[in-house]
């Protein structure tokens, strides 16, 4: 390890920190200087680096080192595991692929690999994968996120692209000098901006909104849960039912066309479709005037509400904020589209602070003004595999291979899969019905997962092959998402035989012959100058110079240059329709998309709309409860559940369950005791949290909690063992895991299930 004069750094998704070592041990994390609001997730890593949960070498389940490859009937899992050498795991990896390969064709390994992973240009678990996948044919792939897929596949088709409005919401500034009402569905939820993908400096998510109250800006959470948004001098909170926004962004929209509040001039001159959507409002099409009755009787939110937000809407410089929670439920779609068109209805979008702004603090990037600049990242080569699943059909796709379903316009034929290979995510965290997953998941002949920790992911795999954490690697954290570009030292080394990504597929392409096509005979660090390099001459275009690279290592980071404007979404567009048009088919906001209507998707029509949800507090169900399963405060998804920062937020050992006292009191349950949410597909515990900061009928239990199946029963409290599995519609095929109604009751305390 070379040695370097300053403190050793890190970056993660929550931020940055300095690393201390002494005698070769983490001894501890401290905040990085430049961060006012620091996040304390990192900490969670401290105690977690060695002990039991750490995998320290290459581990094979019994039953399929002794049986060979195929379906596991159970045992994946269940089975216990054997310590093998790295020369046995690399030579039974080989073996593997080429047999898959040979009898079945590159398309029978599922890559997707979804997933977070860790901070890192370089070492990006994914990204190693799949280039090394493409070395030796490819694989299928997944599409979109589990984020936001809805949104992935609809905006683009309303403005053009969703990728870009998302990068450019306006900045926090903006909305401190020009915005008088920010109306946020799903709230401003500063647990959320903790996080930035790919590392971050400066946390200012919670400066930009308390500036933003500082400067006299009223705020109306829309949401089941009072902390969704910060306290402050002007803020309220309207509770919808969960999964209903759509209808109320209708409802809203009809008042304003009933009371001639809408802006048609900016309909005229920006938007596409508008009077087939007015007819759908009037109830021309179907007969159902989508009056504010008719969206109070929907969303449990009073008519006089509805109106009275609506004219103040039209009457003050606005901005509506979506979360990206809204894409994450049944018909997904719907939310974000109606928000634009009310939004363009309103005739403030392109303008300073107000408008549509796609999730205010669902991360810190949001708001967050900053050059554009185009880091490089690994080339994953070709992949000539054309087979893809949109990323949350998973189950569906290994139950049924052959089956075709529809996507975007195109009809996806789900192939049979053999192989299954995981690096940088967790499907028994992000996918839904795990029970089912976990069903599905024994059919292929052989699952490889990369991980350093026993998590589920690595508990349901055949080949564990152990890895590196970033403080046990160099790196280079380099984001377009924020201004700080930092250098990740390797402050010790690898654990017990865990090796770096990279370095765990250079075995085994050595094993197959391919080593030099994957490492194009470059090592780690001529990788990582080569990435900076490259992006040292991105910057420069945009007018930033970074330093070299000695430079950038001795001083350990370097902070971008703030733009000279804050970014102002749409602005181009706004200043001139014609010469900056937006790349849908009309060039303009679409909010009627002849495209999608010429689907013909029953459940995606042509123009925002009101379409039932699979479950919700609207139908009558024998589990009465809406469960909202949302990211956790304590750490991002499962990662570091195991630490100390996660565990400190559990409550005698168990996850928080929030309740209403009003239904807690209709159970006869008592704050703190120990839960059992279920419904027809599972069940989990959980300890319950009585607090009348949440709407009656819903309750909210984070996600994140290590899947630990008895039974159909996850003792960790891991809410995915409830929530459906279904698209979003045949549009975008998103996952929506906020769609999901349970019922809860006592749980007698069984040593069985303590966790
Ligand atoms: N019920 C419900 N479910 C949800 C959601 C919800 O709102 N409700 N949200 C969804 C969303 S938005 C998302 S994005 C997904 C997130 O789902 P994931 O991104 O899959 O979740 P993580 O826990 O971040 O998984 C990352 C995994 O990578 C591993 N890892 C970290 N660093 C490295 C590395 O360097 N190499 C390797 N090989 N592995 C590494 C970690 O140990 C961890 O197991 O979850 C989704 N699931
Ligand atoms: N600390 C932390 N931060 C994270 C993450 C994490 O795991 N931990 N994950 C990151 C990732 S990958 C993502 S994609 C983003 C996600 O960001 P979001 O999608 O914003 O995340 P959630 O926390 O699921 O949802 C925000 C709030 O929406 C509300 N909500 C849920 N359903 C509804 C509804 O039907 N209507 C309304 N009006 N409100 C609803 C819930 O009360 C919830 O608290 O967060 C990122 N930030
Ligand atoms: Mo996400």
């Amino acid at each position: 390890m070379k040695t370097k004069s300053r403190s050793l750094l890190t970056s993660t998704h929550w931020g940055t920190y300095r690393v201390d070592v002494i005698d070769g041990k983490l001894r501890g994390l401290r905040d990085f200087e430049h961060d006012r609001d620091p996040s304390p997730i990192g900490q969670g890593i401290v105690d977690v680096l060695t002990g039991p949960t750490r995998i320290t070498q290459p581990m094979i389940r019994k039953g399929w080192l002794e049986n060979g490859p195929g379906p596991a009937s159970g045992g994946r899992g269940e089975d216990a595991f054997v310590a093998v050498s790295w020369e046995e795991a690399n030579r039974l990896v080989a073996a593997e692929l080429r047999r898959v390969i040979e009898a079945h064709g590159n398309n029978a390994i599922y890559a997707g690999s979804y997933g977070w992973a860790s901070a890192g240009r370089f070492h990006h678990a994914q990204g190693q994968l799949k280039r090394f996948l493409n070395c030796i044919g490819g694989y299928t792939s997944s599409r979109n996120t589990y984020s936001f897929a809805a949104a992935e596949v609809v905006v683009p088709h309303v403005l053009g692209s969703f990728r870009g409005p998302l990068d450019e919401t306006s900045g926090w500034a903006t909305i401190a000098s020009d915005c008088e009402l920010f109306v946020a569905f799903g709230g401003v939820p500063l647990k959320n901006g903790q996080i930035s993908q790919g590392g971050l400096g400066r946390h200012v998510q919670k400066a930009g909104l308390s500036r933003a109250m500082e400067a006299g800006v009223s705020f109306v959470n829309i949401s089941p849960l009072k902390s969704d948004l910060m306290d402050g001098p002007d803020t309220r909170w309207i509770t919808p039912r969960p999964s209903t926004d759509a209808a109320l962004m209708i409802g809203l929209a009809h008042v304003l066309l009933e009371e001639g509040l809408h802006d048609t001039g900016f309909l005229n001159d920006y938007t596409a479709g508008f009077a087939r959507y007015a007819a759908y409002l009037r109830g021309e099409t179907d007969g159902i005037p989508k009056t504010a009755e008719w969206a109070a009787e929907i969303c449990a939110v009073p008519a006089d509400t509805i109106r009275g937000l609506a004219r103040e809407m039209a009457g003050r410089r606005t901005m509506i904020s979506v979360s990206w929670s809204l894409t994450r439920q049944d018909h997904g779609e719907q939310p974000f589209w109606a928000a634009i068109a009310l939004a363009a209805m309103l005739g403030q979008i392109g303008l300073p602070g107000t408008g549509i702004g796609f999730g205010y603090s669902a991360m810190n990037n949001m708001g967050l003004s900053r050059r554009k600049i185009d880091y490089a990242a690994l080339p994953q080569g070709r992949n000539p595999v054309r087979d893809f699943i949109p990323v949350a059909r998973i189950t569906d796709m290994l139950e049924r291979p052959g089956e075709t379903i529809d996507y975007d316009g195109a009809r996806i034929t789900y192939p049979d899969i053999k192989l299954v290979w995981w690096a940088g995510g967790n499907p028994f965290h992000h996918h839904q019905d795990l029970n089912r997953l976990r069903k599905a998941w024994q059919r292929p002949d052989t699952v490889i997962a990369n991980e350093w920790c026993w998590n589920a992911l690595a508990r349901h795999a055949d080949i564990v092959l152990p890895c590196t954490t970033p403080l046990e690697r160099s790196d280079i954290a380099l984001t377009p998402k924020d201004p700080f570009q930092v250098v990740m030292d390797r402050a010790i080394e690898p654990v017990g035989e865990a090796r770096d990504d990279h370095d765990i597929l250079r075995g085994i392409a050595a094993a197959m012959g391919v080593e030099s096509a994957f490492t194009e005979d470059r090592s780690p660090e001529e990788w990582q100058r080569w990435l900076y390099d490259i992006s040292r001459q991105s910057a420069a275009r945009e007018g930033v110079s970074l330093p070299d690279w000695d430079t950038f290592q001795a001083e350990g980071y370097f902070e971008v240059p703030d733009p000279e404007q804050e970014t102002v979404l749409l602005a181009a567009f706004r200043a001139d329709p014609r010469g900056a048009p937006l790349s849908t088919p009309s060039g303009r906001i679409e909010i009627f998309s002849e495209t999608i209507a010429g689907f013909g998707y029953d459940d995606c029509p042509g123009h925002p709309a009101w379409i039932e949800p699979l479950e919700w507090l609207g139908a009558p169900s024998v589990y009465p409860l809406h469960m909202i399963s949302n990211q956790p405060s304590t750490k991002l998804h499962s990662q570091l559940d195991h630490g100390s920062v996660s565990q400190a937020g559990k409550r005698g050992g168990r996850e928080p369950v929030l309740m209403n006292p009003s239904d807690a009191a209709a159970r006869d349950l008592s704050d703190g005791q120990t839960v059992r949410l279920f419904n027809g597909r599972g069940a989990c515990l959980a300890a319950l949290c009585i607090d009348e900061r949440i709407m009656p009928g819903v309750i909210q239990i984070a996600t994140g909690a290590w899947f630990d199946p008895d039974g159909s029963t996850c003792r960790a409290g891991n809410p995915n063992a409830l929530t459906p599995d279904k698209g979003t519609s045949r549009l975008a095929q998103g996952p929506i895991a906020h769609t999901c109604m349970v019922e809860v009751a006592a749980f007698e305390d069984d040593p069985r299930f303590s966790s």
